[in-house]
């Protein structure tokens, strides 16, 4: 016989689970016997535990501008309406869209500043016209190039008055194979848009003070054309060049907020991209299209070339520029419009030029401001104002 048989020795009642600890408790083994302990979040005996409802109790780190939400062991913390953040802290937010605009009228918002303070300030320009013809030399779906993203600090006083331009996306060619007059589309009517109809190029985005000092603009994308992709918005000032077959048919885009280059002297040219500082050149002719609007033209985007427009092609808008500064595209034969945006995009002339992206400014606190090019995911603008 050995000697262990007859010591005491104790028993783990923890783990051959004969405590009668609550389901939310711990059982801790002691000598003899055992302890329940109640979890954190719990309340009681440790053979029957309840959930503390932290949100009646008010131990809970929920933001003012939070709901608090109890849950078994915790709880949740879940920012008000018109506020974002983790829930333990939670910001004013506001939100400028399209609201469900399209085309090259929109109008302009207005944000007042609630309380003076540092504001976070992001737009997002909006996309140019996609162009899909089925037949001709180079058939295919091309896509407008995608809206920029750009974001700064600003230090706002109460009561501040700001415009918010939110750019619409880009109109895309409608103009049916042969210039039917119709309000159908191609795809309804069984037949391909022209293969070298333009589109529209897309929208900036720009948030300003009512008298006129800019504080954020993000560039719009330009227009796709026969065989080529619209050019992204760009994050930097400048506005790029059109893109396209022939490099003689190019033209370049604005830099320092100035528009796209004058593109007159083409055949089918396509609408300039505006830039904060005006309008680009007029070029007379209803085939091309129309340069956008700046802000004394209350940044209208252009109108299309004529049977690209909407009245003697496919359905309403048409190829028109987005709101926000966009180049309408021309029609058969032409050239797609420039973005919108701090500088404008360019647009050639003729065919097989696809439009150039809009530049972007932030003259937001030193060191806050950021962006991306072709940022935006989605085909219209967006501006958000986050009270810091
Ligand atoms: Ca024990
Ligand atoms: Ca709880
Ligand atoms: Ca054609």
């Amino acid at each position: 016989m050995t000697s262990g048989l007859f010591r005491l020795s104790d028993i783990n009642e923890c783990t051959i689970s004969v405590d009668n600890c609550d389901a939310n408790a711990f059982c801790n083994n002691t000598g003899g016997s055992f302890d329940c302990i109640c979890s954190p979040g719990y309340t009681g005996n440790g053979t029957s535990c309840t959930d503390i409802n932290e949100c009646v109790t008010n131990v809970h780190n929920c933001d003012t501008n939070a709901f608090c939400n109890n849950t078994q062991g915790f709880y949740n913390c879940t920012c008000s309406p018109g506020y974002t953040g983790n829930g333990t802290s939670c910001n004013a937010f506001f939100s400028f869209t399209t609201d469900g605009r399209i085309g090259n009228h929109g109008i302009i918002q207005n944000f007042t500043v609630p309380k003076t303070g540092v504001y976070l300030v992001k737009a997002w320009g909006a996309r140019g016209g996609t162009h899909a013809p089925t037949y001709g030399i180079t058939p295919g779906t091309y896509h407008g190039g995608r809206g920029a993203i750009k974001e700064g600090m600003f230090r706002l006083n109460e009561s501040t008055v700001l415009n918010i331009v939110v750019g619409q996306k880009g109109g895309d060619s409608v103009q049916v194979q042969g210039g039917n007059s119709t309000n159908l589309t191609a795809a309804q009517l069984g037949l391909s848009v022209e293969d070298n109809a333009g589109t529209g190029g897309g929208g900036g985005s720009f948030v300003y003070t009512t008298s006129n000092v800019l504080l954020l603009a993000a560039g719009g994308g330009g227009g796709a054309s026969n065989g080529y992709n619209g050019v992204d918005g760009q994050a930097c000032s400048h506005g790029t060049s059109s893109v396209g077959k022939f490099p003689a048919h190019l033209r370049g885009g604005g830099v320092g907020g100035q528009p796209g280059l004058c593109n007159s002297g083409g055949l089918h040219s396509g609408g300039v991209g505006a830039g904060w500082f005006g309008p680009g050149c007029l070029v007379s002719g209803s085939v091309h299209g129309e340069r956008g609007g700046s802000r004394p033209e209350v940044w209208v985007g252009g109108r299309a070339g004529e049977k690209n427009s909407g009245y003697n092609g496919g359905p309403p808008p048409g190829a028109v520029g987005g709101f926000g500064g966009g180049g309408g595209g021309a029609e058969d034969g032409g050239a797609s419009g420039g973005g919108g945006g701090y500088s404008g995009g360019g647009s050639g002339v003729f065919s097989f030029q696809a439009g150039g992206g809009g530049g972007s400014f932030c003259g937001g606190l030193n060191g806050s401001c950021s962006g991306v090019s072709g940022g935006n995911l989605n085909d219209n603008g967006l501006v958000q104002i986050t009270q810091l």
